[in-house]
């Protein structure tokens, strides 16, 4: 199945910036204007999806997960999420607003855990099967803040395998990102995620307007 008609959006970023934040945001709004919206995350978004998202976010397996089947259920989950939700969806032509998606992989199985981009590439081609954002919104934060925002959302203890994680792996994260945004600047957006929740979504909003001009009205 092609991509057709619809519109496809990412939002990335490390721990913290604000990307759940932003797509609740921008889908409210979104839908008070009458525009069909679906919102997915991942991992998860589907039956599938959610249940590995359940296995990735374990804390408690006597031996944790490679990073090469940490990267496989990632990928598996994808596999799901762009043949049940998402390819559907843009071919009847809606707005599809991820909350992350495959630069979450380049990001953190290949520039934190070091494992070969050209290798995550190939097998990540296979599982989306040629669905690429049109959009991807970068929220570029220092990890530091991003860390002390989540442990006062969810509290003193990291409540995932991932948010144990070290300083230095999400200062890899970050810098993965960036770079991956400078070899792709026709489809990522950078925003300064330490400006405010409402400036950041301003830009978001602003920056849809302008760039899909009249296909951000209802359908
Ligand atoms: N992962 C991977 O390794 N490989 C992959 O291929 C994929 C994912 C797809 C998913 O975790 C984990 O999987 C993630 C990457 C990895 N792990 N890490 N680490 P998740 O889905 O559970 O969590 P997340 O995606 O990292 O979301 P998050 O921690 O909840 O961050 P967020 O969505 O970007 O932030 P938020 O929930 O919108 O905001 C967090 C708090 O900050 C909250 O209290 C907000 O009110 C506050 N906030 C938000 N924006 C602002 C601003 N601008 N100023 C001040 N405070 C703010």
């Amino acid at each position: 199945m092609a991509m057709k008609n619809g519109i496809f959006v990412t939002l990335e970023g490390s721990e913290g910036a604000g990307k759940s934040t932003q797509v609740a945001l921008l889908v409210d709004r979104l839908r008070a204007m009458g525009r069909a919206v679906l919102t997915l995350r991942e991992p998860g978004g589907t039956e599938l999806g959610e249940e590995i998202r359940r296995l990735i976010r374990r804390v408690d397996f006597t031996i944790a997960p490679c990073a090469e089947a940490e990267l496989l259920l990632f990928l598996a989950s994808r596999a799901q999420l762009v043949r049940e939700k998402i390819l559907p969806a843009l071919h009847e032509g809606m707005l599809v607003i991820c909350d992350r998606y495959f630069d979450s992989t380049l990001a953190y199985q290949g520039a934190a855990r070091s494992l070969p981009l050209e290798q995550i590439g190939f097998i990540n081609a296979f599982a989306i099967s040629k669905c690429v954002p049109h959009i991807t919104f970068l929220l570029d934060l220092d990890p530091a803040e991003g860390l002390r925002r989540v442990h006062l959302h969810h509290g003193k203890e990291a409540d995932d395998r991932m948010e144990r994680e070290t300083i230095t792996f999400f200062e890899k994260v970050r810098a993965g990102y960036l770079s991956l945004a400078e070899r792709e600047p026709d489809r990522f957006v950078i925003l300064d995620a330490h400006k405010s929740i409402k400036a950041i979504h301003g830009e978001i909003f602003n920056f849809l307007c302008h760039r899909l001009g009249g296909a951000i009205e209802s359908r």
